[in-house]
């Protein structure tokens, strides 16, 4: 068995924030938990699909997120957030909103300049040409976790080890 609990996944537009969420998911598959990803891809086009990029709809992103972590945890299930959330304040309300115990900051650590280099989606060149305001790293802050429960070097150590990290502590906290 296993207890719920929120994995919450912070850093920046490439960092691998979604990308390691949904490989963690699987291997809490082969351990037969019940897990829910919500990203970009999944709110951003619904629940959050009239808020944009400003810092005032980033912080009601985080905050409508924080609450649907919040009710996804009381219905059993281990949910990984994927989202930039680059403020401090949001990410310590989305923490408070829960038991102390079932909220884990992740926080995945990559150079902007890795994550420009990579540049998967063209956004960070957009940026640079000033096609898009407000980009994170760029134009519009990220505030570097200072009390994360987890760090992980996903612009440095590969994907399986980045896995295994965050397994490793899930075993530590008691959530598998
Ligand atoms: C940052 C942006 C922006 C701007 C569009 N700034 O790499 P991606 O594409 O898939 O992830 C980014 C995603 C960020 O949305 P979040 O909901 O995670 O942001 S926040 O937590 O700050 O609310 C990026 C894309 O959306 N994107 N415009 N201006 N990222």
């Amino acid at each position: 068995g296993h207890r719920s609990a929120i994995l919450w996944f912070t850093g920046l537009s490439g960092a691998g924030k979604s990308t390691l969420a949904h490989a963690v998911e699987e291997r809490l598959h082969e351990l037969g938990c019940r897990t829910f990803v919500l990203d970009g891809d999944n709110v951003r086009q619904g629940l959050c699909a009239d808020l944009g990029f400003s810092d005032q709809d980033r912080r009601e992103n985080i905050r409508r997120i924080a609450e649907v972590a919040k009710l996804m945890l009381e219905a059993g299930i281990i949910t990984l957030t994927a989202f930039i959330s680059p403020f401090q304040v949001e990410r310590l309300q989305a923490r408070q909103l829960v038991a102390a115990n079932d909220f884990i900051e992740i926080y995945c650590s990559c150079d902007l300049a890795v994550c420009e280099q990579r540049d998967t989606k063209g956004l960070y060149q957009k940026a640079r040409q000033g096609e898009i305001k407000w980009f994170t790293g760029i134009s519009s802050p990220y505030e570097v976790p200072l009390h994360p429960d987890l760090i992980v070097e996903t612009g440095r150590d590969s994907l399986d080890d980045c896995v295994d990290r965050v397994m490793e502590f899930l075993a530590v906290r008691g959530v598998i």
